[in-house]
């Protein structure tokens, strides 16, 4: 069976670009492949973060993950920091990756903005851990949204960088799996802009905790342009914000765009939005409600947590001191 490793940020409540680009994937992978989920809380202190609540937001993502249908008995669910395999061959990777490689990603110049000269230096190198992430389990097959596709691409040169340098092919190839109408959803706000944790405006996003009345009004309140729902695909080019709500309903409702628009093409967004924050309320309200549950039991969330980075430390450990032979270290 073919190992699956992703990640996601605690730096926020998980939203709803997180699911359908990633989380609602990574639950159907669960069928029929060998899944490590990781809270990548390393990642997570790359830009400013409050030491105060990032234990809290860890375990309440652990929690969402669960909710969303993570099986951590199955599969292995655990906190990146847990498992120091990550640091250890992160370490190695980024004295194998080019400083002209990471001088391409697109999402650091979108992190870092006007203030390059300020952010951490973990920003500018995390694409490095990240590939160390999923080549520590020698993990081959990695769900992400759309945005993370750049940093998938990376993580194959370094390894191959790697095996051609230390004269091995003890890395193998990663396969990005990006799936489904969703894999990119966009902020509410902006059609322009993805729906991120981070954006400073609420309003942006669904988080998988908003009850009923809130998603109902971000979606009411969501940009739109003055047309009806075109009844073809084609008929949204250049009406990214159009784009994005189709996308959405499709994702939920196991469709695509042509789907969608046969039961919707004509209407006008009021009538639409009613639909789609019906759909969308059906779907998470399970979720938040299953959330909430769980961390009711704060030290039984914990306790998933550590079982799971002991289970991921037995898994990669080997594989990192193999790796650390291969680069020459002395291992007396
Ligand atoms: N808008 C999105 N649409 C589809 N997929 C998305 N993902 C994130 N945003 C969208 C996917 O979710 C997984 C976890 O992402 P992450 O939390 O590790 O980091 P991120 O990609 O940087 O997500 P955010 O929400 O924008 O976080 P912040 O604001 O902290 O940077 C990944 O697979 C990602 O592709």
């Amino acid at each position: 069976m073919q190992r699956i490793f992703s990640g996601i940020q605690p730096t926020g409540v998980p939203h709803l670009g997180n699911y359908l680009g990633a989380v609602r994937n990574w639950v159907a992978l669960q069928k029929n492949h060998d899944c490590l989920y990781c809270v990548v809380d390393l990642h997570a202190i790359t830009a400013a973060h409050d030491h105060r609540t990032l234990a809290a937001q860890t375990r309440d993502l652990a929690a969402s993950l669960i909710a969303c249908g993570i099986d951590p008995e199955k599969h292995i669910l655990f906190n990146q920091s847990a498992v120091h395999a990550h640091v250890r061959l992160g370490w190695i990777f980024t004295c194998v990756a080019r400083m002209g490689w990471l001088n391409r990603m697109t999402q650091f110049k979108d992190k870092a903005g006007k203030d390059r000269e300020n952010v951490s230096t973990g920003l500018f190198t995390y694409p490095n851990l990240m590939a160390a992430d999923i080549l520590a389990y020698h993990a081959t097959r990695v769900p992400v949204g759309d945005d993370q596709k750049q940093h998938i691409e990376l993580a194959n040169d370094i390894r191959a960088k790697f095996n051609h340098d230390f004269e091995t092919d003890f890395f193998p190839e990663i396969e990005p799996l990006i799936l489904g109408p969703a894999a990119r959803v966009m902020s509410l706000r902006d059609g322009a802009k993805k729906m991120s944790k981070s954006d400073a405006s609420d309003q942006s996003r669904i988080n998988l905790t908003d009850d009923a009345e809130t998603i109902a009004l971000k979606i009411k309140r969501a940009k739109t342009d003055a047309e009806p729902l075109p009844s073809e695909p084609a008929g949204l080019e250049a009406r990214p914000e159009a784009r994005n709500l189709v996308g959405i309903y499709a994702a939920l409702q196991d469709t695509d765009h042509t789907g969608v628009l046969r039961e919707h093409g004509g209407k006008g967004f009021g009538a639409f939005k009613d639909s789609l924050a019906a759909l969308v309320v059906e779907k998470l309200a399970p979720i938040a409600s299953e959330t909430r549950r769980l961390l009711g039991d704060p030290g039984h969330v914990d306790a998933i947590l550590r079982d799971g980075a002991a289970r991921a430390a037995a898994i990669a450990d080997p594989i990192v001191t193999e790796a650390e032979r291969l680069v020459g270290f002395l291992r007396p």
